[in-house]
Formats: structure tokens, C-alpha cells, sequence
């Protein structure tokens, strides 16, 4: 792995506007495409010129998608790594290049890369806290549903790893709870739907499904509905991300309980980079805080949903 060659985070100098880069992981799913929609807002409403890159899923891509934007000289490089550790030798190569990155809603392996030595920052959920937040509603809303499938995001990505600590831990300490399978559904909705159907087959006494996105939620709506039976009558199912059309199901009834992940990153992430340029401290983690949503809120704060 890259060794650190320089002993801190490269400067930003202070500019009126700049040149930065938002390389992004893909545009798979509404949450992405919030996502981006929110920094190429946030860059035309300031006047600064965004370098945008789509990694199209592919973590080796985002890492060539990334030294094209050091070519190029930006001053700064947004990143939402898609896998904890392919990115670091994009991060190494943008701080040995002089140019300072801030990672966006995906983190990377804090043992090869650490804010205020490689990056600058972290912006994101705290996805271990999401998950437990799922795991301690099912505890306390259960009424008798404890045998779960988990549907997992993309493999080695800190949504998933950390999603499913929180979970599980949860569940860990609640023995009358049993996770029955897991398998990543990569965040998408058809291979989600797919992977439920699958295990729904395999263990017929499963009554949650915990799907760490919507977009896999949505899709175990389907499997569980192709089973012949109900969802949030027969089968319970909680998801994270809170897009407008889960918080829509929860006013149906179909999906139990959803934790907001909010993708509206482009004036947090913006602000943070004129902070640094001014010489302000940054906090390693500036951490967005996440609705919950379930039957008692869900129809009053759709309209607030993305
Ligand atoms: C979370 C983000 C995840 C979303 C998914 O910050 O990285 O990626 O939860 C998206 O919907 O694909």
C-alpha cells in the first residue's frame, strides 16, 4: 500500500471560486443521483467548476476517474470511495499530487488512511449508528417477527460493513432474535429482489427482512409479495436511505420503519472546503444527522423526504 509521503493534508489556498472534483461510485439508484444532483447545485449556485466522474460501480475506475482529475489539477477532490480500501491509493495519489480530498457518505479503511493525515475529512452518516437504530426499533416493535434476513449493500463498501455491525450487534444482545441469512444485494433493487426471493425459499419461517438501502427494500417488497405473502402483515421490513418512495410505503404499510441517510451533500461539502481554505479546524468526521421514519411520522414528513 501507498506509504504516506507527505506529513499532513495538502493546503487549499484561498480563492474566489476553484476547480474541484466529485468522483462518484455510480448512478445506480435515486440516492445517487440525489447525491450528485446536490453537488452540481451546489457548484453552479457558487460558480466553481466541477470536474464530475462516474465510476459506473467500478471501484478501479473511480481510482483512474480520480488521478485524471489530479492531471487535470483541480484543487480539491470530493470523493465517495465505493469500497473501503481499492480507494487509498487514489487518496495517496491526490495528497503526494498536493491536491487535499474530503471523503463524502462513504468512508475508507481508517488502519491505511486517516483524516488530517491523508484526507482532510469524512462527511458523512454514521452508518454503525444506522443500523442499530433498525436493530433497536425491530426489538421494541417486533410483536413476535424475529426471524430475519439481511440483504447487505455492495461488498467491502462502510455503508455495508458498518450497517451491518450496527445491526447485528443489536440483535447480538437480543437473543429471541435470529439473523437467519445474509447476502449482499449490492444495493440494487432487482439483484435485491432476486437474493430475497432466494432466501425467502430457503428459510419460509423468515418475518423481517432488514434491507440496508431502499432500493433493495423495495425490491424485497416484490419477493416477499411472490411468496403469497404480505408485507408488514407477514413480513416486516426496515430499510435505511429514506427516498421518497420508501417513506411512501411506510404511509402504505408495506415497509415497517426506514433511517434517513440524506444525500443533500453539496452545501455541507462545499462549506467544509472554504473552511479549510480559511484555516479553520475540521473535525475528522462531521457526521449528518438522520430522520427516522416509521407509522407514527411517516405520512406528516413525506414531504420533507428526497
Ligand atoms: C450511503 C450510500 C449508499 C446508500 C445507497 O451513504 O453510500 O449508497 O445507502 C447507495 O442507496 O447506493
Amino acid at each position: 500500500m501507498a506509504s504516506r509521503a507527505f506529513a499532513a493534508v495538502p493546503p487549499l489556498a484561498k480563492k474566489d471560486t476553484y476547480k474541484v472534483g466529485f468522483a462518484q461510485t455510480e448512478s445506480n439508484n435515486p440516492w445517487r443521483l440525489a447525491q450528485t444532483a446536490s453537488m452540481q447545485d451546489e457548484a453552479k449556485k457558487r460558480g466553481w467548476q466541477l470536474v464530475y466522474t462516474d465510476a459506473a460501480g467500478s471501484a478501479a475506475k473511480q481510482v483512474s476517474d480520480v488521478n485524471s482529475m489530479i492531471a487535470q489539477g483541480v484543487d480539491l477532490i470530493f470523493l465517495a470511495p465505493r469500497e473501503e480500501v481499492p480507494l487509498i491509493p487514489a487518496i495517496m495519489a491526490a495528497k503526494g499530487a498536493g491536491i487535499p480530498v474530503i471523503l463524502l457518505d462513504r468512508n475508507v479503511d481508517q488502519s491505511l488512511a486517516k483524516a488530517g493525515e491523508d484526507y482532510v475529512c469524512f462527511i458523512g452518516s454514521n452508518f454503525i449508528e444506522e443500523g442499530q437504530r433498525v436493530g433497536d426499533w425491530l426489538v421494541a416493535n417486533a410483536n413476535g417477527k424475529t426471524n430475519i434476513i439481511e440483504l447487505e449493500g455492495t461488498t467491502g463498501s462502510s455503508p455495508a460493513n458498518d450497517r451491518k455491525k450496527g445491526f447485528d450487534d443489536v440483535i447480538a444482545a437480543n437473543p429471541d432474535f435470529k439473523i437467519l441469512a445474509s447476502q449482499t444485494g449490492d444495493f440494487n433493487r432487482d439483484l435485491g429482489r432476486q437474493v430475497a426471493e432466494t432466501l425467502l425459499q430457503a428459510h419460509p419461517e423468515a418475518n423481517v427482512i432488514y434491507a440496508h438501502n431502499d432500493e433493495m427494500a423495495i425490491g424485497a417488497i416484490s419477493a416477499v409479495e411472490a411468496a403469497g405473502k404480505v408485507p408488514g402483515t407477514d413480513v416486516l421490513i426496515l430499510s435505511i436511505d429514506g427516498g421518497k418512495e420508501a417513506v411512501g410505503l411506510v404511509v402504505e404499510g408495506k415497509i415497517a420503519a426506514v433511517v434517513e441517510c440524506n444525500p443533500r451533500f453539496g452545501p455541507k461539502a462545499f462549506d467544509t472546503a472554504v473552511a479549510y481554505a480559511n484555516g479553520e479546524t475540521i473535525a475528522p468526521m462531521i457526521i449528518n444527522p438522520d430522520q427516522f421514519y416509521d407509522a407514527t411520522n411517516a405520512k406528516e414528513l413525506l414531504p420533507t423526504a428526497y
